[in-house]
């Protein structure tokens, strides 16, 4: 909406600190943020406020405290019914809406997608949501790598259209990443169920690009396919054993974390944890603490 001659710094899904990377010696600059929290970078934001830039920041992750400045304009919420690009299409008055649903359905809020949608035919939806899946997909990996494009040649290549229907049918780097994420999608479903009990299911697969890129997305996926259960996925890894991602029942989020304590190498959150490194030696143990961990009431 406001062409500019910019620089474009950009990372991967866990790649946050971005605003580190700006030349320190910037002055007098117009710099735009977006879906990174300011508590992790408000180091590198005081630096640049005192150097005279102006800053102008949407996001919807904790933001910690706002520094005082007329040189920044915030946009934050923390609601979970919000993403970045809807505190766009906000700020926009929904001049763009069919791009902001896109990205909508990329952060995981279909539902909010679906609203905004309402009135679109059915095959414009379903391509809305490819863009945002594809483009939201194409974020995650272990290293740079694993990345089927870099994030600011995906933006650049975008920035060409104006409507997100012809970017679909058009872009030939959407087409290499879309092709690329069904591979994957692929390769992950052919894991292997090694136990199914009342409280949960573990699968198995073997490492590789695909685990690299899609293992926390498709982690999310079998939660939310069967939400009473518990889920374990053990990748397992040339050097030998596994890395384990585990996931609580949606329906009662606890008892990931607890699991995953038992192991030297674990980890996490009551919802949502993992174990590093599982030897091959102890995975019975692991399936029969698995069973104890997610046995209701847990
Ligand atoms: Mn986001």
């Amino acid at each position: 909406m406001e062409p500019k001659q910019a620089a474009i710094i950009t990372g991967m899904k866990r790649e946050v600190e971005l605003l580190g990377q700006v030349p320190p010696e910037t002055h007098g600059a117009e710099i735009t943020v977006l879906d990174i929290s300011m508590a992790v970078n408000a180091a590198a934001l005081r630096a640049l406020l005192e150097g005279g830039n102006r800053v102008r920041w949407f996001d919807h992750h904790e933001a910690g405290r706002v520094p005082k400045s007329g040189l920044l304009e915030a946009h934050l919420d923390a609601s979970p019914s919000v993403c970045t690009s809807l505190l766009v299409d906000r700020h926009l008055g929904g001049r763009e809406r069919l791009w902001a649903i896109a990205a909508a359905f990329g952060d995981n809020l279909s539902e909010r997608a679906q609203e905004l949608a309402a009135g679109l035919a059915a095959p414009e939806i379903e391509a809305l949501q490819e863009i945002g899946e594809t483009l939201n997909y194409n974020a995650y990996g272990e290293e740079r790598a694993d990345l089927c494009a870099w994030p600011a040649e995906v933006y650049h290549d975008l920035h060409a259209y104006t409507a997100p229907f012809d970017y679909r049918k058009r872009s030939t780097l959407f087409a290499r990443i879309f092709s690329q994420k069904q591979k994957d999608e692929g390769a992950l479903r052919a894991a292997q169920e090694i136990y199914r009990g009342a409280e949960g299911v573990v699968l198995a697969l073997d490492e590789g690009a695909a685990a690299r890129r899609l293992l926390g997305i498709f982690a999310n996926e079998i939660a939310r396919r069967e939400p009473a259960l518990a889920h374990g996925v053990l990748v397992r890894l040339k050097s030998g054993g596994f890395r384990v991602s585990l996931r609580a029942p949606l329906e009662r989020p606890c008892g990931a974390s607890r699991l995953a304590l038992q192991f030297p190498s674990g980890g996490g959150r009551a919802g949502a944890a993992g174990i590093n490194h599982l030897p091959e030696s102890d995975r019975d143990l692991f399936i029969s603490k698995f069973k104890e961990a997610f046995a209701p009431p847990c």
